[in-house]
């Protein structure tokens, strides 16, 4: 009572002006309009700027040194997923701490880190269009990620006073992306681009489809990048299993009906070009880039088993190679998607010799900007291509690409494979897929949004399906010596349907010998080394769907992704070969529907798939084996 007393006299006093009190007033407004969490103490400089576009659109754009900075080359990364957030990664006075750990390496050497959010998203103005395509038959608006980059990096050149001038773009995925469309008009002040995991063709090879095949996998991500500017959520499903909830729903379309995601444009465009068509193709970075002179030194990086992009960096490389031989470089590592920002010394069950991420980072990307850079860098040039080689877990580098030669492997008899091509006429295996009881892509229950699950799934044992009897799986002998392949493995193969459609994924496996006491984790183990589908109809081409003809063969051949593996002596090739894998993929109802986004329940049908292993129909998986 008595202190209530005193406390209300001293704001009677100080609102009287009798006592110089520094006492906040009870209705002071408790958000101050720039809070500024570092102390004298941090090591770190980190502005928050808006960042004028030539249409006079802002980009929320945040500049991180280390103190003390001067004539520091700038390190930009244009994202869709919160530059603020980004940089902020820890609460913290420490530069290496707010910042994602892949930056350490280049702040400590004095880089200028700078994150920018893309227009439209975050804190940027603007507005957003996903992967908004470049200016043109599908952009008739007056700028894109070409001109934002632009107009970004000649701001930072005048405008950063500790800057030396020269900028390099980077990014994995999206942030990939960006760095490629960068890459297009370029601004003088661009000296190098490292884009990592870009997605590049989202019909082909990368997020949205595969070859044809919806990946409903990725439907988390819409809701969550453009239900909201900021801070989106993935769909509303909780903890269920998303294999039944998907198979409950029934078509994609009723999927995505039954969660409300036709209400976002993206989704409508993607379920609106279901072929390879235009849209599709006008907006493939690959092709636009293909038709015009690259000009910035380039560093193209992916990860052998990337769940979400693993078509784009390879299709690019070959899309300018040998264009601009000298100015692009690829690099494989083995990591999963955006893997090569974090730590790199595991992947699922697979242990590395060390830190393969940081050795990429330290070793070969940071020499790689310093030679372009940085003023008297050593000019150490990087190889045209360098891959980790799984296996016998080594870096290794290669005058270009393809280094190989195309070695088929066949489907054999007894559900052998083997070198030697098959002899016999008419023969095939025979399974029943029904799309009632798909083949689950993990095991059950499956919790796509779950980092350990989605990460790593592209190594995850194949043995959780390899006695289906919906999934045909064929062994070969084991290695008498090593087999080493570089490069895309191509399948060949021949298949027909009772029904009127259907998709195949072929897997090429190695597997481990039955006893391992060094690495008991992976006794038997069934590694994928690729894993691909193909949406039948397209059989012709992508652009050209048609029906199967049931019981008719048909050749199918379509790329495996791009890898540097080494089967070992005592290792055995494996080949599977099933119809569904879900619900990474939605599931083919097997009789052929004009959209399969409006497919019926009576239109998911059994049937009986051929794969044929004839001498007029042979059926491989053609690989690319080096000669060590
Ligand atoms: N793979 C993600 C993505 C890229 C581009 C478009 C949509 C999704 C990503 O990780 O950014």
């Amino acid at each position: 009572m008595q202190i209530a007393r005193i406390f209300a006299c001293m704001y009677m006093l100080a609102f009287l002006g009798v006592v110089n009190a520094a006492i906040t007033p009870p209705m002071q407004v408790d958000i101050p309009s720039d809070f500024d969490e570092t102390t004298p103490q941090a090591d770190y400089t980190r502005r928050v700027v808006m960042v004028p576009m030539r249409d006079g659109v802002k980009l929320c754009t945040v500049i991180v040194m280390r103190k003390g900075t001067q004539h520091g080359p700038i390190l930009l990364t244009r994202t869709p997923y919160n530059a603020r957030g980004t940089t902020m990664r820890n609460h913290s006075q420490t530069i290496t701490e707010i910042l994602p750990i892949s930056d350490a390496v280049f702040v400590n050497d004095g880089y200028i880190r700078v994150y920018q959010d893309v227009r439209g998203r975050d804190g940027s103005e603007g507005e957003y269009v996903m992967t908004r395509p470049l200016r043109g038959p599908l952009n008739s608006t007056d700028t894109d990620h070409a001109t934002d980059a632009y107009d970004t990096i000649d701001w930072l050149v005048k405008n950063v006073q500790e800057s030396n001038g020269r900028v390099a773009i980077t990014g994995s995925s999206y942030p990939g992306f960006t760095s490629l469309m960068a890459l297009i008009d370029p601004h003088p002040a661009l000296k190098a681009a490292v884009p990592m995991s870009p997605m590049v063709d989202g019909w082909i090879g990368d997020d949205f489809y595969h070859n044809g095949a919806f990946r409903l996998g990725g439907l988390d991500y819409f809701p969550a990048q453009t239900g909201k500017k900021s801070g989106g959520n993935a769909v509303a499903m909780g903890e269920r299993d998303y294999y039944s909830e998907y198979l409950a729903a029934g078509s994609a379309g009723d999927f995505i009906r039954c969660y409300k995601l036709d209400e976002l444009p993206f989704v409508r465009k993607l379920m609106e070009h279901t072929s390879y068509d235009f849209w599709w193709q006008g907006q493939a970075v690959d092709k636009l880039l293909a038709s015009r002179t690259l000009t910035v030194p380039t560093l193209l990086v992916v990860g052998q088993w990337d769940q979400e992009d693993s078509y784009g960096a390879p299709a690019v490389y070959k899309a300018l190679d040998p264009k601009a031989h000298d100015l692009v470089s690829l690099v494989i590592g083995p990591w999963r998607h955006s893997g090569v920002n974090y730590d790199g010394t595991t992947l699922g069950a697979l242990r590395f010799k060390g830190d393969t991420a940081l050795e990429f980072r330290r070793d070969v990307m940071k020499p790689f900007l310093d030679r372009y850079l940085k003023d008297g860098a050593e000019k150490k040039p990087t190889p045209h291509f360098l891959a980790y080689e799984t296996g016998l877990d080594r870096w290794q580098e290669f005058a270009g690409w393809p280094v190989s030669s195309a070695t088929p492997v066949y489907l054999s008899a007894d559900f052998k494979v083997q070198l030697a091509k098959p002899a016999a006429t008419d023969a095939h295996d025979d399974y029943v897929s029904d799309p009632a009881k798909p083949v689950p892509f993990v095991p059950r229950p499956v919790h796509i949004g779950d980092r350990n699950v989605w990460g790593p799934w592209l190594v995850s044992d194949q043995r959780s399906v390899a006695d289906r009897t919906d999934v045909l799986t064929y062994t070969g002998e084991p290695l008498q010596k090593t087999l080493h392949i570089a490069g895309q493995p191509v399948v060949d193969i021949w298949v027909a349907t009772s029904g009127t459609d259907s998709d195949f994924i072929v897997k090429l496996i190695d597997v481990y010998p039955e006893e391992m006491s060094a690495q008991p984790q992976l006794a038997g183990y069934q590694l994928p080394v690729g894993i691909e589908i193909f949406r039948g109809r397209y059989m012709d081409g992508f652009d050209k769907p048609r029906p199967f003809k049931p019981g008719k063969a048909e050749h199918l051949r379509f790329n495996l992704p791009a890898v540097n593996h080494a089967f070992l002596p005592g290792h055995r090739l494996m080949v599977q070969v099933q119809s569904s894998l879900f619900p990474l993929y939605d599931r083919n109802p097997q009789t052929y529907v004009a959209n399969m986004f409006e497919a019926k329940p009576g239109d998911y049908k059994k049937a009986t798939q051929q794969v044929f292993r004839s001498a007029s129909q042979p059926s491989a998986v053609i690989l690319p084996v080096v000669a060590d």
